[in-house]
């Protein structure tokens, strides 16, 4: 026995001795939660409600029950177009700001129940999250907290209301991925009746924020929270999905709403010391309005795709709004938009390059972290020893290979580290740089403009800590 244990040991030590330790995670990781989030990569929105039918981005709060009539709503239809369109989830406006419900709640007789839909037996959220289970799509809630028809808006009594309503739809609808709160505070509306304008002094503290997700950690902790607050991810600062290249996942709430205003400049950026894990996410529509207009035109497939990269390319989340229409439908121009746009990002990243290529690093941490692991993610990560904050990985091929993009992944598990990169290629012989970036985080993706060239080289220039990258991909 002794023995044996010797040779292994031996055995170990002509393997280049123990692995090392993994490098210490940063102050600030991911939870689970989010990291499953992260790789979700690109999710639907649904815009729909009154407004689809009264032609209107924002309905005052008075909109019978009547107008809400769709006459071909199909839930499995739509969960079908957002799975094809490569879409993980599809968030559901259940309640907008005309305070309108989607699902029959208990709690107020504003809702489908009232409406002609399915002769007040329907219920939008209930159909469309079980068409999401069925199909394998991730289901996510929009639950606005203005609420413009609620006659105690501004009071208590609507704080126990809205609490109410968000226990139902976690309780009756889960699991849910995502609860969305906007931030449109206040203004002017139906109310009950009173017709006024109601404007809170602080969103933050009507709402109480902490206590809203203590209600959904309780009932739901798997679900992400989205908010300006105290958010689990955070607004991209815009909604043109365009996050910015210098795109820190971490803030630090105070700062994201200081005064119960946003700060544009840290939603934008995010904070390189902030105290919480807090990604950008980008929300943008694919038409004009975030619901159905008549006279408006979806995206181009070609805008989609710049979209792309400037959001999942940029280290966040795309949130990609659809807006049925009148008859419950996306329209048509839209879905073979969408269908364009899915194809182009699935053929433009369809094959790895280095699966073909041998890697090369200027220096590892040692056995287990070696450069190979950036090759094809999925089997651990290339890291350097402790008081190593920079370092080259070198992709080499035998034959010079054309390459469109690159795309670079750190190992966020253990906190986001890179500050600056360069991308060089090498081309006739010679060395060129060909791209440069700041952060990196889940994924950075830049153009490398279909250069010809026989190696590749990652140089990170600059990191918080020993570098951790899961991946360096070329296509
Ligand atoms: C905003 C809302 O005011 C818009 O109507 C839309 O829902 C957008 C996604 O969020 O806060």
């Amino acid at each position: 026995m002794k023995h044996l244990t010797l040779a292994a040991l031996a055995a170990t030590m002509m393997l280049g001795g123990c692995a090392p330790e993994p490098p210490a995670p940063m102050s600030v990781v991911p939870a689970p939660r989010q990291l499953e989030w992260h790789r979700m990569e690109q999710y639907a929105f649904v815009h729909f409600t009154v407004n689809t039918f009264t032609n209107r981005e924002w309905g005052y709060g008075d909109e019978p029950e009547s107008v809400f009539n769709p006459t071909d709503f199909d839930a499995d239809a739509l969960v079908k177009i957002v799975k094809d369109a490569g879409l993980k989830g599809l968030i559901l406006t259940a309640k907008h700001h005309d305070g309108f419900c989607l699902w029959p709640s208990a709690y107020t007789e504003h809702s489908v129940k009232n409406s002609p839909y399915k002769d007040g037996k329907g219920d939008i959220v209930g159909e469309v999250a079980e068409a999401c289970r069925r199909q394998g799509v991730k289901f996510g809630i929009y639950l606005s907290p203005w609420d413009r028809n609620h006659a105690g808006y501004g009071t208590d009594e609507y704080l126990e209301y809205y609490r109410n309503q968000l226990r139902e739809l976690l309780t009756a609808y889960g699991p849910v991925f995502e609860m969305w709160f906007d931030g449109a505070n206040g203004g002017d509306g139906y109310y009950g009746g009173a017709n006024e304008t109601r404007i809170l002094e602080s969103g933050y503290l009507y709402y109480d924020w902490p206590k809203v997700v203590e209600i959904i950690r309780e009932l739901s902790p798997e679900t992400v929270v989205w908010s300006s607050s105290l958010p689990d991810a955070r607004w991209c600062g815009n909604e043109r999905g365009v996050i910015a290249e210098t795109n820190w996942c971490m803030a630090t709430p105070e700062k994201l709403y200081p005064g119960g205003h946003d700060d544009v400049e840290v939603l934008t950026h995010g904070m390189e010391d902030g105290n919480r894990w807090a990604p950008a996410e980008a929300d943008v529509s694919i038409r004009p309005g975030w619901f159905y207009h008549a006279d408006q035109k979806p995206k181009t497939p070609e805008q989609l795709f710049d979209i792309y990269l400037t959001s999942v390319g940029r280290g966040g989340t795309l949130l990609l709004n659809l807006a049925p229409d009148t008859r419950g439908r996306v329209p048509e121009e839209d879905v073979a938009s969408l269908m364009a746009w899915r194809k182009m990002v699935d053929e433009t990243f369809a094959r790895d390059l280095a699966d073909g290529a041998k890697a090369e690093a200027s220096s590892s941490r040692g056995r287990g972290y070696g450069a190979d692991k950036v090759i094809g993610g999925d089997n651990g990560y290339w890291a350097t020893a402790d008081d190593t904050v920079t370092g080259d990985v070198t992709l080499t091929w035998s034959e010079p290979q054309k390459m469109n993009y690159v795309s670079i992944q750190e190992h966020i598990e253990l906190g986001q580290r890179v500050r600056t990169f360069e991308v060089e290629v090498l081309e006739n012989g010679a060395w060129r740089k060909a791209a440069e970036g700041t952060t990196v985080g889940y994924k950075r993706i830049l153009p490398l403009g279909g250069v010809e060239a026989a190696a590749l080289r990652v140089r990170f220039t600059d990191s918080r800590g020993p570098l951790a990258i899961e991946r360096i991909a070329v296509y």
